[in-house]
């Protein structure tokens, strides 16, 4: 494991260095028939436009566009049907609403076309893992990354939810896959570190693993949370998947308190504010 860079405050990506300040929001626009949480909801360029300039108004800093849902039972799309659902869509935001647009996928091929398209970070929920050429294509286009933390794949995912000590493990493997990262010669500057809520994660273990975020700030990247409306908000809160908002904001604001950066959500006016306030805690000297 080679020695972890300082913190950056801020993050490269293939069109701008995006400081990190404050608070950033990554707006979720799935552009697929079976999320679990906005299936169906932006399927045409125009809809995701729409709900995009939405976000941008209610304070959304990076949009993040994904094809393929990786829930478990999720249908794999082909990757023409993945191109086709995200290319689109991804001309439009980035032409049309002037807000960083990030891909989120595990295929080079759709992570290339993307960026050619105007994207300019990528998402990869493997963490590099999946594609053999996907460290190349990031690297080549300069893109920043996100490096997700999973075991397995979709499928298989919860079956691998064995840890000892969740956080400790969870950072020795993304500090695995940053290294890798950098050896494949994307510079650390363009990193970010994503513990993976919900992916190969008990409720319990997420719970943990937001306790304990210090853990994963300690690498030395800007770390990314994605809590969104998920299955562990309804474990504490007894709330079904549309009434996790109020949870999502909670969790945003728990990891901000513990170093997190950036917060991927569906519910961008309810994030924003939550996450102001948050700020504002954290600003306060007197
Ligand atoms: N969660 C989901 C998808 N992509 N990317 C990152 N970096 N972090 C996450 O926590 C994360 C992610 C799952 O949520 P969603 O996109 O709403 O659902 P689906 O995979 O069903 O489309």
């Amino acid at each position: 494991m080679t020695a972890a860079p300082p913190a950056a405050p801020s993050w490269r990506t293939a069109r701008r260095s995006l400081a990190l300040d404050r608070a950033r929001i990554v707006g979720i626009i799935n552009v697929t028939p079976d999320s679990f949480s906005d299936a169906g909801a932006h399927l045409a360029p125009r809809d995701a436009v729409a709900a995009a300039l939405a976000m941008r108004e209610a304070g959304a800093d990076i949009l993040d566009v994904g094809g393929e849902s990786t829930r478990p039972g999720a249908v794999t799309p082909s990757v023409t049907e993945e191109l086709r659902r995200v290319i689109p869509v991804i001309e439009q935001l980035a032409a049309d609403v002037g807000l960083p647009v990030s891909v989120d996928t595990r295929r080079a091929e759709v992570a290339v076309r993307a960026l050619a398209a105007g994207a300019e970070i990528v998402n990869d929920v493997s963490a590099l893992a999946k594609d053999p050429a996907m460290a190349e294509a990031v690297a080549s286009a300069g893109a920043g990354v996100v490096l997700m933390h999973m075991r397995g794949e979709p499928d298989t995912m919860d079956a691998l939810a064995t840890y000892d000590d969740v956080v400790a493990e969870v950072a020795l493997e993304l500090a695995a896959r940053r290294d890798r990262a950098l050896e494949a010669g994307i510079p650390a500057e363009a990193i970010v570190l994503d513990p993976g809520l919900g992916f190969a994660k008990h409720p319990a273990q997420n719970l943990a693993l937001l306790n304990r975020l210090q853990r994963i700030v300690a690498l030395g990247h800007p770390v990314l949370v994605g809590p969104s409306r998920k299955r562990f908000l309804g474990a504490v809160t007894g709330r079904g998947v549309d009434g996790r908002d109020a949870a999502t904001a909670a969790a945003c604001v728990a990891a901000r308190l513990r170093g997190a950066s950036l917060f991927r959500v569906h519910d961008v006016p309810g994030a924003r504010e939550a996450l102001t306030v948050a700020d504002a805690i954290l600003g306060a000297q007197a």
